[in-house]
């Protein structure tokens, strides 16, 4: 019974010990499996400075530019942010703009957002832009909400408005939503044009998707394309309404 005791006891000591050594193993800002360490946002506050703290533009711009900003921590690897129960509103105004700096969020590099879920984790556009806009690489995203996006109107006589008032998801972007919901959000409306052309309400009031998108246990509701203009000087008048909830482009 000694003996079983002691080689139990010596068993013990062997894996604590390969347990120790794999950890101390693994590179600074990993674990021993290889996962790269999550960027963890610590304010629901829309910013893109340096007061000491992380929020969700600071952590995706943490991701695109590969350098840490403020207090988000970039570790090289897979890229996981972690947004907490919370609702976030974008309030830095600036539409049309694609640098992360002010509108809707830019992502330009792969990475995994988890959210604590859709009830809870609320990603709001506050009507200044849309909310997500995935320019390249390959995004997912899990337990969110994006909602309260609105794309840019198009201004009178000038066309079409603008494409994608929750997301846009640009071509060759790959993109997974899981147990996530697109709610409430709008496209811009059509400016119509002077010419003979029929111009139209950005397409997509949910989601614009010229990538590859799947939507797994996910919701895309109560979103809505933008209006007509009216607008009739000398050309035509546009169409509203052009896809108020998934624009889905086949290439
Ligand atoms: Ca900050
Ligand atoms: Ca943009
Ligand atoms: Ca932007």
């Amino acid at each position: 019974m000694k003996r079983l005791v002691y080689l139990g006891l010596v068993l013990i000591v062997t894996l604590v010990a390969v347990c120790f050594f794999l950890a101390s193993a693994a590179p600074a800002g990993t674990t021993a499996a290889g996962t790269a360490a999550a960027i963890i946002v610590t304010t629901a506050d829309d910013e893109l400075n340096s007061d000491g703290d992380c929020s969700l533009r600071e952590a995706i711009q943490a991701v695109n530019t590969h350098t840490t900003v403020d207090a988000c921590t970039f570790v090289s690897g897979d890229s996981i942010l972690t947004l907490p129960a919370a609702t976030y509103n974008l309030t830095l105004p600036g539409a049309k703009e694609d640098a992360n700096a002010t509108g809707d969020l830019d992502i330009h590099s792969s990475l995994a957002i988890n959210g604590a879920g859709a009830d809870t984790t609320v990603i709001n556009g506050g009507s200044l832009d849309r909310v997500l806009h995935i320019l390249s690489s390959t995004v997912s995203i899990q337990g969110v909400t994006i909602t309260g996006g609105k794309s840019p109107d198009a201004a009178p006589g000038s066309g079409d408005g603008e494409d994608g008032g929750g997301l846009y998801v640009a071509a060759n972007v790959i993109v997974t939503m899981t147990d996530s919901s697109i709610r409430g959000n709008t496209t811009g409306s059509d400016g119509g044009n002077s010419g003979s052309g029929r111009s139209h309400s950005g397409c997509g009031g949910g989601v614009y998707n010229l990538g590859t998108l799947t939507l797994d246990h996910s919701t895309v509701s109560s979103n809505a394309a933008g209006d007509g203009s009216g607008y009739s000087t000398g050309g035509n008048p546009g169409h509203g309404g052009w896809a108020g909830g998934l624009c889905n482009l086949v290439h």
